[in-house]
């Protein structure tokens, strides 16, 4: 945890609000593979990292509740009792989505202030967004004695995801921004909501982020379409969810769907594969075939999930034709953000510089490269 981050939030709240926060680190996560298979009841393999939110959060006497962007300066007011979402697209919709989830179950909250700020850089689809959500409602749950476990919180993360920001996200960024353990990663199990945790230890190798510093528009629509053509295929298959079919009970169907539709169910069904294979991998310290796992991974998701884009497919082919990166992919929702690559870390630093020169070259714009230690969950800060 970044602790100028948290003497900035905390200098930011005590300056505004005229009283000493407490005050809550919760992270974004990187996911070494298992992408869009959250909400098909399979399995990730995601870790929480050392950049993410702070937030400070205490009691307000006032008649409204006020929430500060430190890093946006912007705040907005509201009344407990008028709740409703604000603009697409803003930020609010984190907050005002928790509280709203609150509400629906009951649980009795009074007036507050928050000042929140982070160093997760936005549509890099390192999960700001999941980190925001388990921030406040971490906060709220210390302040007003809410009394819910760690998993109710992240259930009402997610539901403020669903219904005040219109994206139908599945468990695994809640999950690992709120249960991150330090040095680990975690395989979880989005059916049970379980998880068992790997050491990560990559010896000569490293994981490195590359983030496109893009974010195409767009990309909520389409998750919500992927979401829905997974339901659409499990209901054709009478299954609960993907999950629970294998490839050869889709090619009982396949007349049924698109040859579009059918691929995606296709990559969904084997990406739950690739990501229980990847913690066997794992577990034996076999990082070679980690490694071409990860790079099966991005390809299904670019030529049958369809989710990539043409910023992360060069990022992904350029560490293919150096041989010392052992597997890349495009991380997370999609149509932008980051790769993650496996990497000897004695070829780091001349990976680092040929990528970053060759984005240029052929997009016109910066890449952003970050290195990041897996860490805690969410958490209050002493
Ligand atoms: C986004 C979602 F929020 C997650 O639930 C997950 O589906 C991910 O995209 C893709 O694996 O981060």
């Amino acid at each position: 945890m970044n602790t100028t981050l948290a003497n900035k939030i905390r200098t930011s709240f005590k300056e505004r609000f005229k009283s000493d926060p407490l005050l809550i680190f919760s992270p974004g996560r990187i996911n070494i593979i298992g992408e869009h298979t959250d909400y098909n009841d399979g399995f990730v393999f995601p870790a929480a990292v050392n950049k993410g939110i702070v937030a400070g959060i205490q009691k307000s006497e006032a008649s409204e509740s006020k929430v500060y962007a430190v890093d946006k300066n912007e705040e907005i007011s509201f009344s407990l009792y008028t709740l409703k979402p604000s603009t697409e697209g803003s930020w609010a919709n984190y907050v005002l989505g928790v509280v709203s989830e609150l509400q629906n179950r009951s649980k009795t909250i009074g007036n507050f202030n928050i000042a929140f700020g982070g160093d997760i850089p936005g549509g890099a689809g390192m999960s700001s967004s999941a980190a925001l959500e388990n921030s406040v409602v971490f906060g709220l749950n210390e302040l007003f004695n809410l009394g819910l476990s760690k998993e109710e919180m992240i259930l009402i993360s997610q539901k403020a995801e669903h219904n005040y920001v219109g994206v139908k996200c599945g468990i695994m960024d809640q999950y690992a921004s709120m249960f991150g353990i330090e040095n680990h990663a975690l395989l979880l199990d989005c059916r049970t909501v379980k998880s068992k945790p790997y050491k990560i230890d990559f010896k000569d190798q490293e994981l490195i982020l590359i983030n496109t510093n893009i974010k195409h528009s767009l990309s909520d629509s389409a998750y919500n379409d992927r979401r829905s053509v997974c339901e659409s295929i499990s209901e054709l298959l009478k299954v609960k969810a993907l999950r629970d079919a294998t490839e050869f009970d889709l090619e009982t169907i396949k007349d049924q769907v698109s040859p579009e539709n059918y691929q995606k169910a296709l990559y969904v069904i084997q990406e739950n594969e690739r990501a229980v294979k990847a913690s066997k991998a794992m577990e034996v310290g076999d990082l070679e075939t980690l490694g071409k796992l990860i790079y099966a991974s991005h390809e299904g998701l670019q030529n049958q999930y369809k989710v990539s884009c043409d910023e992360l497919d060069f990022l992904v082919a350029q560490a293919k034709l150096n041989g010392y990166v052992l597997g890349a992919r495009m991380m997370g929702g999609g149509f932008g953000g980051c790769t993650i690559n496996l990497i000897a870390k004695n070829e780091s630093e001349n990976f680092k510089t040929h990528i970053s020169k060759v984005y240029n070259e052929k997009f016109g714009k910066e890449c952003s490269i970050y290195s990041v230690k897996l860490s805690e969950g969410t958490h209050l800060i002493k």
